[in-house]
């Protein structure tokens, strides 16, 4: 399916970098246009991937391009200053072609925070294409305030919508690494599971049952919370199999069946992009990528029968993504609708506990300030 991107603030603008940089390396074209927006000057500096001229920055004469230091208040603020600047910049690239928006943000900061809901609530207003958000959630150890951001601009994302994808930092750095070093590969995971999503229904190759955009728009309406999983399996080669198993034949179609209904059980019971309880989702899509001779139509309709068992709803979709060249046969799961989500549960209660002392931090910070001025009664005030 062809969308434009909109990668607000600095993880926005990362992940919507990377998703340009997987397009180019495997010629997929899902990516119509990316415009990285920022308040920041050096994070769109920083970006390697997006033209010089879809890179936009906002909020210019409030910050002078150094970011919004994760006041997502102030995030929401600039982006409703800017919305016609965007807005703009989003009709000069033309978006006649596309068949949705995906804005991309990070919650735990400011700039994207505040700003992806404002800028979504626009795009549904004025367009008739699906606005969808990807909203990564902060790492546990990036403290409180973060947590705060992301449980509160999540309520607002969430409405301003079609359907918010989630991505849990915390659920995917490795132990040992901060959330910074591991960034790089988490982006890479994050396009490789939405690169699969997206980029079936513009498969370069025919198939048998390929998978059409109208598909995942289905999967998506209804609205609420998303989550992906993934597996993927490397092909041995027929010398391999020669070697091994004799002449191939029954042995390597049965092989083809078992393999995708045990990539997909493997893409359900794996690291989730939001750890969720899947059985709780609406609807579900599956897609199966690879070579065309190794997608399985049995295999495809098993899997659909058992994830249809497991999910609350009845729409199970699954179709194919071919890749003639491809070296590896993958699964993506789409659940859409889910609705027990422990890490939204955890953020809210971060969240609460940091506003409640934050209000504290005030009401006292007031108290002893005035206590300290009310000791200086002899002095007289300078004006
Ligand atoms: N997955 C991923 N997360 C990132 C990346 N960069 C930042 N983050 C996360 O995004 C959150 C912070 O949001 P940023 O995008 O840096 O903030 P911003 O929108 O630029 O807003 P301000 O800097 O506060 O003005 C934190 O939870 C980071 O862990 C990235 O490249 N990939
Ligand atoms: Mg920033």
């Amino acid at each position: 399916m062809r969308i434009f991107m909109l990668g607000y603030g600095q993880a926005g603008g990362r992940v919507a970098d990377s998703f340009v940089e997987f397009a180019n390396r495997t010629g997929q074209k899902f990516v119509v246009r990316a415009l990285a927006i920022n308040t920041a000057r050096s994070d769109l500096v920083g970006l390697q991937n997006i033209p010089m001229e879809d890179r936009l920055l906002v909020g210019e004469s409030l910050v002078k391009g150094h970011g919004i230091g994760a006041d997502n208040e102030f995030g929401a603020e600039v982006a409703t200053d800017e919305l016609y600047t965007i807005q703009s910049a989003i009709d000069k690239r033309g978006t006649h072609k596309i068949d949705a928006f995906l804005i991309i943000a990070g919650l735990g900061g400011g700039t994207g925070s505040g700003g992806a809901p404002v800028l979504a609530r626009r795009l549904r207003k004025l367009y008739e294409e699906p606005v969808y958000g990807l909203g990564v959630l902060p790492s546990k150890d990036e403290g409180s305030l973060y947590s705060l951001n992301a449980a509160r601009s999540l309520m607002t994302f969430v409405n301003e919508v079609d359907n918010l994808f989630l991505f849990d930092n915390d659920a995917w750095k490795k132990g040992g690494e901060s959330v910074k070093e591991a960034f790089t590969d988490i982006n890479e995971e994050i396009v490789r599971r939405f690169g699969l999503l997206f980029g079936a229904g513009e498969a370069n190759e025919v198939g048998q049952m390929v998978v059409d955009a109208s598909e995942v728009i289905n999967t998506l309406k209804g609205g609420g919370i998303s989550a992906i999983g993934y597996a993927a399996e490397e092909i041995e080669s027929e010398g391999f199999l020669k070697k091994f198993f004799g002449k191939k034949g029954s042995l390597e179609k049965m092989d083809s069946v078992t393999r995708i209904t045990s990539l997909v059980r493997r893409a359900v019971a794996g690291r989730l992009t939001i750890p969720c309880d899947v059985s709780t989702a609406e609807k579900a899509l599956i897609i199966a990528a690879g070579p065309p001779k190794e997608l399985s139509r049995k295999g495809m309709e098993k899997s659909k029968v058992r994830i249809e068992e497991m999910i609350r709803g009845t729409e199970v979709r699954g179709g194919d993504f071919p890749l003639v060249k491809g070296q590896h046969v993958a699964t993506t799961v789409l659940f859409s609708g889910v609705s027990d989500i422990p890490r939204i549960k955890e953020l809210q209660e971060i969240g609460a506990e940091a506003q409640d002392k934050i209000k504290g931090v005030l009401s006292e910070k007031e108290r002893e300030y005035k206590e300290l001025m009310d000791t200086n009664e002899t002095i007289a005030p300078l004006f």
